[in-house]
């Protein structure tokens, strides 16, 4: 990988909580990683990098990013996450707004926001039923997918004064969520303020991102990268929203992203909470994440994943194979450079999304090829770095497995499958 700069957003913060400012525990350092979403064009050029580490708040018990990367070198008008990718996460999304849907059943002209809409994955349903809504997107590229499908949005990223411009032109939200996007915005407390601003009396707000007990059960260490700023755990998001006048009234696992959590919000503190909520929360604690001891045991963790990954592929490379992989992840950034593996030990990375292809992964510079360039290579090994979308593409790919085509896993342990 070659550097170009070592730039921070906001440096008088670094290693500090960004919710109260304490100083944080480090929980493990991966060193230097390029922008995990931008693919590169040119492997000669040089590439921005930042610092990855994550560390604890012993006050705010929240797990997040040590220093964060300026939001606009993320998402902006080429940014290469389009959500509609997989079977999976259209069915998730559309059961997403069937639960909307019934919650404002008997609401009069309800309004539902959703911020980072994406590419309008879960609110082309909501727009369908002509209901008022409207997605908060700041990637141009992905929100102008959304609007071609009937989706209101707004191009601006959500803090304390977007939300105060809505309200004053749409009035106050039923409904305001989010998926995947309040774990990646950093000035988190704008983002409470905001919802505190937009959302009725008697309003939801319920967002859902990969859950911390998941990620350190698994030691999927690939979740940490620029784009993902908090961790979260029940125990953290109750104090977040205590903070900022909400009561977590909520709490529902969902299977997607590797292990994630739904979290419910209202308005006052002394809603009642249901009993799901007190079960995560003592769970949270059984594992001790309220105390730095819960973490401790992490950082040997992935590197022992670490280090019986690159033995798998460097053998099965020594006995003459070639490996592909499968899935051109933001995530792959972090195992792949953590772990040291580039194109001496992968061929390709396949994957379908158009932003991606003919392009190389950040920092590694393996090149990304289209799906039917794996199909017609059928390479005997696959590193499978969509481990998240394993049961669809196992489903999709299962005349490559039949046909002696073995893909390589690696959370919790390393596996050729
Ligand atoms: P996938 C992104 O993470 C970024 P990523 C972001 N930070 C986040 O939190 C989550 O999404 C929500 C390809 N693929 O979903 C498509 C196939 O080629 O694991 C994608 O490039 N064939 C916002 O990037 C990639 O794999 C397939 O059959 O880690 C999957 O990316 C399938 C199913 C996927 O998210
Ligand atoms: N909800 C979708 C998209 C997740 S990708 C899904 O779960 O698949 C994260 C999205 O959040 C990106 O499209 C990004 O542009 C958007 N985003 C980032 N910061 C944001 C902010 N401050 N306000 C609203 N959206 C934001």
């Amino acid at each position: 990988m070659i550097e170009v700069s070592y730039a921070l957003f906001s440096e008088e913060s670094m290693g500090k909580c960004k919710i109260c400012l304490h100083e944080l525990k480090t929980v493990i350092s991966f060193g230097k990683m390029p922008i995990s979403n931008r693919f590169v064009i040119d492997p000669g050029a040089a590439e921005y990098v930042y610092n990855l580490s994550i560390g604890w708040c012993p006050k705010c018990l929240m797990v997040q990013l040590e220093s964060c990367v300026d939001p606009a070198m993320m998402f902006n008008d080429s940014y290469a996450y389009f959500s509609s990718i997989s079977v999976a996460m259209e069915d998730h999304f559309r059961e997403m707004a069937e639960e909307i849907t019934a919650f404002v059943s008997h609401r009069l002209d309800p309004f539902i926001v959703e911020l980072g809409c994406n590419d309008g994955i879960m609110l082309k349903h909501i727009a369908n039923l002509g209901l008022s809504h409207l997605g908060i997107e700041p990637s141009a590229n992905v929100a102008t997918r959304a609007r071609e499908q009937g989706v209101q949005v707004l191009g601006k990223f959500f803090n304390a004064e977007t939300a105060l411009e809505i309200r004053k032109l749409h009035g106050q939200a039923d409904v305001i969520c989010g998926a995947n996007v309040m774990c990646h915005i950093e000035d988190i407390n704008s983002v409470l303020e905001g919802v505190s601003v937009l959302l009725k009396p008697d309003g939801v707000f319920f967002f859902q991102d990969p859950y911390l007990p998941d990620i350190i059960a698994k030691g999927s260490f690939d979740q940490i990268y620029d784009e993902h700023v908090y961790y979260f755990s029940g125990l953290a998001v109750s104090q977040l929203a205590r903070r900022h006048g909400f009561q977590l009234v909520g709490m529902g696992p969902e299977e997607v992203h590797g292990g994630s959590m739904r979290y419910y919000l209202r308005k006052g503190i002394n809603q009642s909470q249901q009993e799901d909520v007190m079960f995560h929360l003592s769970q949270e604690r059984n594992l001790n994440l309220h105390v730095f001891e819960g973490y401790v045991s992490f950082k040997e963790n992935v590197n022992r994943i670490c280090s019986d990954l690159k033995q798998t592929l460097v053998k099965i490379k020594d006995e003459g194979n070639r490996i592909a992989a499968y899935g051109a992840t933001s995530k792959s950034t972090t195992l792949l450079i953590y772990s040291q593996i580039g194109p001496d030990l992968v061929d390709y990375v396949s994957d379908t999304t158009p932003t991606k292809i003919g392009k190389y992964t950040p920092g590694t510079h393996i090149p990304v090829k289209p799906h039917n360039h794996f199909l017609r290579d059928n390479p005997p090994y696959t590193l499978l770095l969509a481990w998240n979308h394993k049961r669809e593409i196992l489903q999709k790919e299962r005349s490559y497995r039949e046909g002696g085509g073995k893909f390589i896993t690696f959370f919790p342990e390393v596996a050729v499958i």
